[in-house]
């Protein structure tokens, strides 16, 4: 049995959603309410024991980690290969997931938090906040999460954010522009691995992307796949994105000229 942990908003459980679906692979699906908590239950901290997603079981195996349940559906599962045929377009794949993991996962958070999440979990009492804090287990992660929601967009984290994924955009331009997908000419977990950001760039009102001619071709053929349509377009939460994308833009005047 292949059971997939993950909160429909998180990039990460997109990814390893992306890469199931390409791979034509079935799970069960088991859909945690981060708002009311269950990410933090003991059940769930077994498995995960920094209490985020994705989590993958499969037969009793527990997998943590997004880009390592990528490669292990691709590696586990019989079904047409998720990563590139040759070794440099295997390269470039399995830096695109390096970087999705160590820089654009992180600065992704700052600014969703800073632009929109932090709104909501301000709403808490004092002793929620802490609470909420205070199940963080990474102090790193904390402490970051703290700053993002205490001071929103004056974060010291927003700018070098803000430079990262405007980076990453001006990457995959360029990627798409020498091949038709981010590591050659077939899909790979190098595109699994980065829609999720582009789909949270275009909810917060299209952030860095106007005129990235080669980038709009890739993004076409990204959502004109099943995989898209069965996972990022299945399951849209049209109000919540509505409220997103007008926090976007009101933010759009202080982050937009960030390169
Ligand atoms: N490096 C981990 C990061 C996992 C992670 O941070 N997941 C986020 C969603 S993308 C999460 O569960 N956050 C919990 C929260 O927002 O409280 C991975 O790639 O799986």
């Amino acid at each position: 049995m292949l059971e997939l942990y993950y909160f429909p908003t998180a990039t990460c459980g997109l990814k390893a959603r992306l890469a199931a679906e390409e791979k034509g692979v079935g799970y069960v699906s088991r859909v945690l309410d981060r708002d009311a908590g269950e990410l933090n239950t003991p059940a769930y901290r077994a498995l995960n024991p920094q209490g985020v997603v994705p989590t993958l079981v499969h037969d009793g195996r527990v997998l943590v980690e997004s880009s390592v349940i990528m490669r292990y559906l691709d590696d586990a599962f019989s079904g047409p290969d998720l990563m590139p045929e040759t070794a440099g377009d295997r390269a470039d794949a399995n830096l695109w997931m390096k970087r999705a993991d160590e820089g654009y996962l992180p600065a992704l958070g700052a600014l969703t938090y800073a632009i929109f999440v932090r709104h909501k979990v301000l709403e808490k009492s004092p002793e929620d906040l802490q609470a909420y804090y205070d199940a963080i287990p990474d102090p790193a992660r904390r402490a970051h999460r703290i700053s993002v929601v205490e001071r929103g967009l004056d974060a010291p984290e927003v700018v070098p954010a803000a430079k990262r994924l405007a980076g990453m955009v001006a990457a995959i331009e360029t990627a798409v522009q020498r091949s038709k997908w981010l590591a050659g000419p077939r899909r790979s977990l190098a595109d699994a691995a980065i829609i999720p950001f582009v789909e949270r760039l275009h909810q917060l009102g299209g952030l860095w992307l106007a005129e990235r001619p080669a980038l709009d071709r890739w993004w076409a053929r990204v959502t004109a796949r099943a995989s898209y349509r069965a996972t990022a377009e299945a399951q849209r939460d049209r109000p919540r994105e509505a409220a997103m994308r007008e926090r976007g833009r009101a933010a759009l005047p202080k982050l937009s000229g960030i390169a």
